[in-house]
């Protein structure tokens, strides 16, 4: 919809960037205006494509002083509203910003533009006989500087952590078009604050990132996977621990029943077992012998005899392995069409049973009527709540109704001193609730950083901080 404020922040970038390339296509600013969410209708002004680091730092200056909020924009795989563009911003998008700049063996790291998508940093890695761990459902479509933006986390972060632990490097146009340059690939580096650990997870709220340093790791172990058929919250907590106590986990994912009926429809999935169960573990393990496979057939053996699991497969191959993780990682896809309201919460490992037993007591009593799927990483403590929206309701109505319980929700995760948002990030839809996992001060000292790097309030406004 056009109005004179678009037409007031456009002007000064048409004048001023003329090198700039800029879009006010609909379907352009429809598709770049928005992330996976659908909760919000895009509105964005227009959607620009800076080719390099300069374009992005005049972009910034420009924009700070004609007072222009800037959202930028990677894969838009987000799931908090992060990418959201609703009130008339400017899309900052990195879709010509995809070079691969360098790889360096002997440091065993790789230089990429932020527009890179994850899956490309994955296969350049496995060119090199080297790996970059970070994994996730999106990975074939997010970039790398949204993967940074919001500290990615993914299915293996129990063995390698997050994206935050894979960044040596960074380079960030800050809201005031000034390039900070952090760490440059160091190993160490005791100079004073990390500024790098900022901006990682800061949503875009902070700089523009326009180039990142990974480490790459070593390739992976050959690895087995097994999915088992676990009775309990209480089985699943005894499986993990007589696995994660004798193995060498690579990850522990867990699905609820529900969630297995959705997946198995969405992807047309066979049973995976003869037994149907409230909840399934998904592990994945280095496995190098025979001496391993053993020990994990003993685990699940000692699992079996008490009770916490009723069955379970073992992969035989690379190829039954991706077929056992697609019970898991196909998911998402398969319940996307029922407009999920999602809540990415984390506790830690050892409060999930309690918690999780509580949260599903308080959505049984709360939304009675919807569906809820849970599934997510229970090795670090992360749980996807997923509501399904009934096919007769509208997504206005329905997102409403959940809203109304997240106070509940939120309270008990403080409660269970956890976090309302483990991996996803706050974006713009969790950003009323911030005070549910982090205090006052907290939040003040945020706003003070804020005011460091982003003076003008440009850089994604409402998000995070709100
Ligand atoms: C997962 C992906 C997004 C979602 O599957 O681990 O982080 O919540 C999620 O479905
Ligand atoms: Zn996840």
């Amino acid at each position: 919809m056009y109005t004179e404020q678009k037409d007031n922040r456009l002007k000064p970038l048409k004048i001023h960037c003329p090198e700039l390339e800029i879009s006010t296509e609909p379907a352009v600013l429809e598709s770049h205006g928005c992330d996976w969410t659908r909760f919000r209708t895009p509105d964005a002004t227009a959607v620009v494509f800076p080719h390099n680091s300069d374009e992005v730092a005049k972009l910034v200056v420009l924009a700070r002083a004609h007072q222009i909020p800037l959202v930028p924009s990677g894969g838009r795989t987000g799931l908090s509203g992060g990418a959201i563009a609703d009130a008339g911003e400017v899309v900052v998008s990195f879709d010509r910003m995809r070079r691969i700049i360098g790889f360096n063996p002997v440091d065993r790291t790789l230089t990429v533009e932020p527009g890179v998508v994850t899956q490309a940093i994955q296969d350049y890695a496995n060119q090199q006989n080297l790996y970059y761990p970070v994994s996730f459902a999106s990975e074939g479509s997010s970039q790398i500087g949204g993967n940074i933006a919001t500290n990615a986390g993914g299915i293996r972060v129990l063995r390698y952590g997050l994206t935050r632990d894979q960044v040596v490097g960074l380079k960030v146009i800050d809201g005031r078009g000034e390039l900070i340059e952090c760490n440059s690939g160091l190993v160490k580096n005791a100079s004073g604050y990390d500024l790098r650990h900022l901006f990682i997870g800061s949503e875009g709220t902070l700089g523009l990132i326009v180039e990142a340093t990974l480490r790459l790791t070593d390739p992976p172990q050959p690895s087995r996977v097994m999915l088992l058929a676990v009775s309990s919250l209480d089985g699943m907590m005894t499986v993990f621990r007589q696995f994660n106590d004798a193995m060498n986990l690579t990850a522990f994912e867990f699905l609820s029943g529900a969630a297995m009926s959705y997946v198995r429809s969405g992807h047309d999935l066979p049973a995976p077992m003869d037994t149907e169960t409230p909840y399934y573990a998904l592990l994945e393990f280095d496995c190098p012998d025979t001496d391993t496979e053993d020990l994990a057939l003993q685990r699940f053996e000692f699992c079996l005899e008490d009770g916490s699991v009723l069955d379970g497969v073992i992969s035989q191959s690379e190829a039954q392995a991706a077929d056992l993780w697609r019970y898991r990682e196909g998911i998402s896809e398969a319940i996307t069409k029922y407009t999920p309201y999602k809540n990415d919460l984390s506790v830690r490992i050892s409060e999930i049973p309690g918690y999780l037993r509580d949260l599903d007591e308080l959505a049984q009593s709360r939304y009675p009527d919807f569906e809820v799927l849970w599934y997510g990483h229970f090795g670090d403590g992360n749980l996807h709540m997923n509501i399904l929206k009934p096919a007769d309701m509208p997504v206005e109505e329905f997102e409403s109704v959940c809203g109304r319980v997240n106070p509940d929700v939120f309270e008990l995760t403080r409660e269970h001193n956890g976090s309302i948002s483990a991996e996803h990030g706050i974006g713009l839809l969790k950003q009323a609730y911030l005070s549910y996992s982090r205090s006052e001060q907290d939040i003040e000292r945020m706003r003070g950083i804020k005011a460091v790097f982003d003076p003008a309030n440009i850089l994604n406004p409402g998000k995070l901080l709100g």
